[in-house]
């Protein structure tokens, strides 16, 4: 396959070494009540990114390409968190405390569920990660050398948190990455587009970018 639209130049991959990579669409981030709101955000700009995920996610699951969702999540008793993260900013309420959707950002609570739209099915890898980063305490890329994945691409929130430190992540561990534009989204407008740039800057020193459109037209041809 090869995305012609990529930036900086095109990208190529093949769908059996390459992964979808959803990066916490999690109701904690995109719904009112979770962690993105206690830190202080509006969470209502995130769900604009939802249709064009959803589609994104459709279409690679017709093509049969593996699909790996990540969850930003703490272990119950929050030996997963450290202090540094728990306090950082004086949140209203902290990773832990009880919020309107359970505990925030603690592993099986309902808030920590990745929304229904995106919803895992059965055969796709579900990776709790404490970090920002996923390939950080996960195992994540052990998974994906063990599947010979070389190609990752990228959506999900936030981008310059978790989305960006993920692709950094991968990017030294020697995938060629490929961040969907109109998937991921940032609480503040101004880092997307940042992000965006800063990843396919110097040759792309981090990876590429490019339209879901620019995907879903290539994964229909075939190319
Ligand atoms: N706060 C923020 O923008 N993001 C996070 O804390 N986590 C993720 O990006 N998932």
């Amino acid at each position: 396959m090869r995305i012609e639209e990529a930036a900086p130049f095109p990208y190529e991959f093949g769908i059996k070494n390459a992964a979808l990579v959803l990066i916490d669409m999690q109701r904690d981030f995109i719904e009112p009540g979770g962690f993105g709101e206690t830190l202080g955000n509006d969470v209502t700009l995130l769900e604009a990114i939802v249709p064009a995920t959803r589609a994104a996610l459709q279409a690679w699951r017709e093509v049969g390409g593996l699909v790996v969702h990540t969850r930003e999540a703490h272990k119950p008793d929050l030996s997963d968190c450290p202090p540094a993260k728990r306090n950082r900013g004086n949140p209203a309420l902290r990773i832990g405390d009880e919020g309107p959707m359970g505990r925030i950002l603690v592993a099986g609570e309902p808030g920590n569920q990745i929304i229904d739209a995106l919803a895992p099915i059965e055969g796709e890898i579900v990776i709790d990660k404490p970090g920002k980063g996923a390939f950080y305490a996960t195992g994540l890329h052990e998974l994906l050398q063990a599947r010979g994945i070389t190609h990752l691409l990228f959506g999900g929130v936030t981008t310059e948190v978790c989305v960006q430190t993920s692709m950094r992540e991968a990017n030294d561990r020697g995938y060629d990455c490929l961040l969907l534009e109109d998937c991921t989204e940032s609480y503040f407008p101004a880092f997307k587009i940042a992000t965006l740039d800063m990843v396919r800057a110097q040759g792309g020193i981090v990876g590429w970018t490019a339209p879901s459109t620019a995907l879903l037209a290539a994964l229909r041809g075939g190319q």
